[in-house]
């Protein structure tokens, strides 16, 4: 009987056989170092590219499809084949992308080698269903990673693990009900993976990142994403590998987005930016200029420059990373409102691009007025603060910071002038110039001595807050340096206001003020919450009820809820609870439920979804929680004064395409977050 050890051990040799290492353990030094370049660069191009851009969006009259047409159309795949003779993108030209990319301060691109769809944007010796098949016979990606040479642009490859037209990728699209399953062979599909993904490591030169997508389906999982994580790394030991590679981590982390799985190298949250990034890991946020991934010809809805500047500082202020994505149309060409925007970013970042590369984590929590971002130069500390709100009279305050300045600056000033910097108590005040120079964004430059030393000013914190009786608050710091001093009037704590001990208990609807002091002196911002009493909504008539809620099922294609109430819903019934169950397809649905809950004491209670993509809940017809949007899962909270007994309970979700879960919660004083139960659920037995 061999020991346990000895098993692992050889295990680990025959897994490091396998591909000469195992990556998944680098040292952290190691791991770091071949991030270094990527987490500089701050900005990258995402192209999603591919036979979609044909259609255009629109099929049978329907125009809301994007990359995902072939499933969101229900397009069978002899049909969507057909597009490999009319891909034919005579405008296309590498240098021309490459260049507009790098005029916009974009350091790296990432270009669908391969999207859900299974058509291969390269020449791979593995399929026919490639751009070699097309009229056009060139290989997009040789081009691009040439143009990418010349340039000094990093090339990068999404590709995806689900593959809807490979004949050994499991599962088919729910509805390809006639497609055979006969003979696929899952182990045969990966190798194929493997291979493609060894063409694209060997023939294009060097390859910054494979960002994997298309992972979360049941046939694949963790173990074949860290083989698949080492066996990419044993071809390119230094490439870097997004965390769609592995199964995503389970909805109930609860964290919104694709944090950092089982495996990968970064985060990836998708069309949004987490509120404190990911504190200490790397991670990117990839999203659209308008409402689709691959091109549309009808979406219109486009994110204005500015707004794109300021996500781009917003993302850098919490050391992430802005991957912004382009859908090229069918002659290869951007569009139009594609290149706008990324001109008006290159004309910004022309000059504020030191503002962003190489730069790390603001210092501060908040900034009322922008964003920060900083370098250590030579030991001392340059903050690059992000204007976008100009104070009226001129002041730019940081408040709770302690360093000593040296130098200020408008970062598009060639000459540098001074602008003078004064201490204000526990705040330095940058003085600035009546006129806002960059209305998008203005950079100020702050030198300061030393590393940041920053108060950010107590944390209130409660249950809620609304309260019905009475209600303790916490007032608290980080630091250990300082006293806590209070008002409970709304006015600014000065040294002689109360000190904080302990809990402080209200009775009343109050504005609670709170500061750090150190000798005598406010050594922070100002903290104000107020706390509202109020009296609970008075419950429903008690009638006869029937456990379970009511359901209305719709079908359709939206980036946010519908109103419901105007459609026609495809059926009805009842549900125990607020499953899925009587769905016809995997995406593009939505629910309506209704019913009410019996609460058994009058209390604060906080209603929770979290969902993937919308939801919303409603209490006695009034909107609780607003989770509307497209979305990974996502928590939102609600908090509602109740008096005991029934309450009329309304929620709404809607799933667009990818993963889809629901979960509604609930708690109140008396009792901690969980499900809502089915036995609290009922609906009226009135007909
Ligand atoms: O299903 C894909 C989608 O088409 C697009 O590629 C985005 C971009 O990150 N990723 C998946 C949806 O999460």
């Amino acid at each position: 009987m061999i020991s346990i050890r000895l098993f692992t051990i050889i295990l680990l040799v025959l897994f490091n056989s396998a591909y000469g290492q195992d990556y998944l353990h680098e040292s952290k030094a190691e791991y770091n170092a071949r991030m270094q370049w990527w987490q500089d660069a701050r900005f990258g191009l995402f192209i999603h590219w591919g036979l979609y851009a044909i259609p255009a969006g629109e099929w049978k009259g329907k125009t809301g499809h994007g990359e995902w047409i072939r499933h969101s159309a229900q397009i069978p795949v002899e049909e969507y084949e057909k597009f490999l003779k009319q891909f034919n993108p005579v405008k296309f030209n590498a240098d021309t992308w490459v260049r507009t990319a790098k005029e916009a301060g974009m350091k790296y691109i990432v270009i669908t080698s391969k999207h859900h769809d299974g058509f291969c944007l390269f020449d791979s010796k593995y399929t026919d269903f490639d751009v070699m098949s097309t009229p056009f016979q060139r290989d997009i990606l040789k081009d691009l990673a040439e143009a990418c040479r010349k340039e000094g642009i990093k090339l990068c490859f999404y590709h995806s693990i689900m593959d809807w037209h490979h004949p050994d990728y499991l599962p088919r699209r729910n509805w390809e009900t006639t497609r055979t399953k006969e003979g696929a062979d899952f182990e045969r599909f990966v190798h194929y993976v493997k291979n493609e993904l060894k063409e694209l490591l060997t023939n294009y030169g060097d390859v910054g990142v494979i960002w994997f997508d298309g992972n979360w389906e049941s046939t694949w999982s963790n173990a074949r994403g860290k083989d698949l994580y080492n066996y990419v790394r044993s071809l390119s030991p230094k490439v870097i590998i997004n965390n769609r590679v592995g199964q995503p981590p389970p909805s109930e982390s609860g964290i919104g987005f694709r944090d950092i799985g089982i495996v990968g190298d970064f985060g990836t949250p998708e069309q949004e930016i987490p509120a404190q990034g990911l504190p200490g890991k790397y991670w990117e946020t990839c999203m659209t200029m308008n409402d689709h991934w691959g091109y549309n010809s009808h979406d219109d809805d486009w994110k204005p420059a500015e707004d794109l500047i300021r996500k781009l500082a917003d993302i850098a202020s919490k050391s992430g990373n802005f991957l912004l994505n382009v859908g090229p149309t069918s002659e290869g060409l951007f569009p139009q409102a594609s290149i706008d925007r990324l001109h008006a970013i290159g004309q910004w970042m022309k000059v504020n691009n030191e503002a962003i590369y190489g730069t790390s984590a603001s210092p501060f929590a908040t900034l009322d007025w922008g964003r920060c971002t900083q370098k250590n130069i030579d030991g001392e500390t340059r903050l690059y603060l992000h204007v976008f709100n100009w104070p009226n009279d001129g002041k730019l305050v940081l408040p709770g910071m302690f360093n000593s300045p040296k130098q200020a600056y408008l970062l598009s000033d060639p000459h540098k002038n001074a602008l003078t910097v004064s201490r204000v108590e526990d705040a330095l005040v940058v003085n600035l110039p009546t006129a806002m120079p960059d209305t998008m964004n203005t950079v100020v430059v702050l030198d300061i001595i030393g590393k940041p030393d920053v108060s950010e000013p107590p944390r209130i914190s409660s249950d809620d807050d609304i309260f019905i009786d009475t209600v303790d608050v916490s007032v608290t710091s980080d630091r250990e340096d300082v006293e806590l001093r209070y008002t409970l009037d709304g006015n600014i704590p000065s040294s002689k206001s109360e000190l904080v001990h302990g809990l402080i208990r209200l009775s009343g609807t109050t504005t609670l003020s709170a500061r750090c002091f150190r000798n005598g002196k406010p050594v922070s911002g100002t903290a104000t919450e107020t706390l509202t009493k109020v009296s609970p909504w008075r419950s429903m008539r008690e009638e006869n009820t029937i456990p379970g809620v009511l359901y209305k099922y719709y079908e359709g294609d939206w980036d946010s809820l519908p109103d419901f109430n105007k459609l026609k819903p495809v059926k009805e019934g009842s549900l125990p609870n607020f499953n899925f169950s009587p769905r016809n397809q995997e995406d593009h649905f939505g629910f309506a439920y209704t019913g009410v809950i019996r609460l058994q004491e009058d209390d604060v209670y906080d209603f929770f979804t979290n969902s993937d993509d919308g939801s919303r809940l409603y209490i006695d017809d009034s909107l609780v929680v607003d989770n509307d949007g497209l979305h990974g899962m996502l928590e939102k909270r609600g908090a509602v004064a109740l008096s005991a007994g029934l309450h009329a309970l309304r929620v709404t979700f809607f799933e667009k395409t990818g993963d889809d879960d629901l979960k509604v919660s609930y708690r109140s004083r008396k009792m901690p977050k969980r499900e809502l139960p089915s036995e609290l659920l009922f609906h009226s037995a009135r007909k």
